[in-house]
């Protein structure tokens, strides 16, 4: 397919804890690949990660991406819900509980954004080492636009040594093809 043009800049998490949760994550990604409306610029490592906030579930596996779009926010948040829907998730039985794939926006460009369907920054990405420890993989410097810090200074800052991330020994290969 051609190249998509696009304007915005978004950072994405990318999770899944049912399954085969790598290959899920990987075909979470190509999807965002393919859509003709996100293009992929960055790929962080993969991670294994124990759960965080509703514990008594399997450990993840977490990425980050970072894509280009010409979408708004909320279309695009519609457009993450399909490749969602499409890899089989159901609707939430528990709040933070199990999911064949989660697609969360991180950041949109600089933009700050609470509605009561979308609120970007992601509200509690600053506390979630599974996101900010794939987010310095891509860009360390990138500034939180309400926290004013990087993500590797709230990296740093995270005092939370319950939160195990652990880069996965074997990184897939399979996304070379689909970045710039
Ligand atoms: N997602 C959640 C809740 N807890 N824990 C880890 N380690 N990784 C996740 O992606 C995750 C979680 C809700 O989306
Ligand atoms: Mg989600
Ligand atoms: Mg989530």
């Amino acid at each position: 397919m051609a190249a998509v043009t696009t304007n915005h800049t978004v950072f994405i998490s990318v999770g899944s804890n049912l399954g085969d949760k790598l290959d899920n994550c990987l075909k979470g990604i190509a999807a965002l690949a393919e859509s003709g409306r996100t293009a992929l610029m960055d790929v962080s490592r993969f991670y294994r990660t124990s759960p965080v906030d509703y514990t008594d579930q399997d450990w993840f596996v977490n990425a980050a991406v970072k894509i280009g779009t010409i979408l708004n926010p909320l279309d695009l948040l519609d457009e993450l819900v399909a490749i969602q829907q499409s890899m089989g998730r159901k609707a939430d039985t528990i709040r933070f509980g199990p999911r064949v794939l989660d697609l969360d926006i991180l950041l949109y460009d600089d933009r700050v954004i609470r509605t009561p369907r979308l609120e970007i920054p992601h509200p509690r990405m600053h506390k979630r080492a599974f996101v900010l420890q794939p987010i310095c993989d891509i860009d360390p410097t990138i500034i939180h636009p309400v926290l004013g810090q990087t993500a590797s200074d709230l990296l740093s800052r995270l005092a939370d040594d319950d939160q195990r991330v652990i880069a996965l020994e074997n990184q897939p290969n399979r996304l070379q093809g689909r970045m710039p």
